[in-house]
């Protein structure tokens, strides 16, 4: 009998879609490293040996939130001796000219006016032009549009006149509504998370796409998660990437330690298989290390994200990582999965390629 990798190949050949059957069997392997090596085609025919990332910089502009989620470290109340507030000049000075990308994420703050989160972009805009805003979650999004009483319509619009170039694809965690019960009661559901990136979307405005794994969800409900993504890439086609985001255990311990790297490298070649529609797919160096992300990009991985520069959610759930990654060190990374480095903006137009230790392409 034929087993499951054969049959993928032959239904890849054929250039027919995979099922939810065939991404749960998919999960069921134990011949890692064949799943691997079909990942790796498919990566190899959209990006060919090429492996992205981006010199960017997080900004987490408070960690004060409404929101009590059981699995962020990162979140806190006022008052409390870890909160922290920056004032918009704290946020532009960590905007340095020679990022390509920032992004923005934070707490969902009770009391910050609408106007702070415009002039930010406004602020940043003007003082690095030619830097990329990629900011805030739909969680952000559906909150502004309820504490300030604008359509979800009206504050997309408002943002992307003051700056806004892409949403960020978190606050999606799981879309199960019996793990957003257990973990997340108060959040907003895959419905609504669904809909402010479709809306996003048609305003012209790019996101991206995460799935939290490796905490009290099964492998049905990741699958289901990636293909109600899948379903809106159909509609919209406005997802540049999906990044599978590995729960961090720190002190939150919804299970006792973070899922293997042989979850890890299947999630991803799994998501690779199954997100057709979606053009990159991440290995978040960040919450996965940088070796299980290096060996990632030959996995069905084509990009692993940037220099992220200051990075507080995971890095509050004690995230292994360094927390500063230079270029070098990941062009290092990319180089040893026999990759060719490519730099990129946020918006995955390419800037450099590295192309044996010399710059080939640059863009004007
Ligand atoms: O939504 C929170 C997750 C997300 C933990 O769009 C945790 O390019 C693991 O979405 N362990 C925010 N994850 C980060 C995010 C992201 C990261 C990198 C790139 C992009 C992108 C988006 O972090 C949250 C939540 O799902 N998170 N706590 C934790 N303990």
């Amino acid at each position: 009998m034929a087993s499951i990798l054969d049959r993928i190949t032959g239904k890849l050949a054929a250039q027919e879609r995979l099922t939810r059957e065939d991404a749960l069997e998919l999960y069921r392997t134990n011949d890692l490293l064949r799943l691997g090596r079909l990942a790796n085609q498919v990566k190899q025919r959209r990006w060919g040996n090429q492996a992205h990332f981006v010199l960017n910089r997080q900004i987490n502009p408070s960690n004060v939130c409404v929101l009590s989620c059981k699995f962020c470290d990162f979140a806190t109340k006022r008052g409390r001796p870890n909160a922290y507030e920056m004032t918009l000049e704290e946020v532009v000075s960590r905007c340095d000219a020679d990022l390509r990308e920032v992004h923005i994420v934070g707490g969902l703050h009770p009391d910050w006016p609408w106007s702070y989160y415009v002039e930010m972009l406004k602020a940043i805009k003007a003082r690095v032009p030619q830097v990329q805003i990629k900011a805030f979650t739909a969680v952000e999004i559906d909150f502004f549009s309820k504490k300030f009483r604008l359509t979800v319509e009206e504050v997309l619009t408002q943002l992307k006149a003051a700056g806004l170039d892409a949403l960020p694809g978190g606050g999606a965690e799981v879309f199960s509504e019996r793990v957003r019960k257990a973990l997340f009661p108060f959040k907003l559901g895959a419905p609504r998370w669904l809909e402010i990136h479709k809306i996003a979307h048609r305003l012209g405005i790019p996101t991206n796409s995460t799935l939290l794994y490796g905490h009290i969800e099964t492998h049905e409900e990741r699958v289901d998660h990636m293909l109600r993504l899948r379903a809106l890439q159909d509609e919209t086609g406005g997802f540049m990437s999906f990044i599978p985001l590995a729960y961090q255990v720190g002190k939150t311990r919804l299970v006792e330690r973070q899922a293997s790297a042989l979850e890890d490298l299947k999630t991803i070649a799994i998501a690779r298989l199954l997100l057709d529609n979606i053009p990159h797919i991440k290995a978040y160096w960040v919450t996965i290390g940088e070796e299980t992300a290096s060996v990632a990009l030959n996995f069905g991985a084509d990009d692993l994200d940037g220099t992220i520069g200051e990075e507080r959610i995971m890095h509050a759930a004690d995230a292994e990582s360094p927390i500063r990654q230079t270029r070098d060190r990941l062009i290092q990374l990319i180089r040893e999965a026999r990759c060719v480095p490519v730099e990129r903006d946020a918006l995955y137009n390419v800037l450099q390629v590295f192309e044996n230790g010399h710059r080939l392409v640059a863009a004007d």
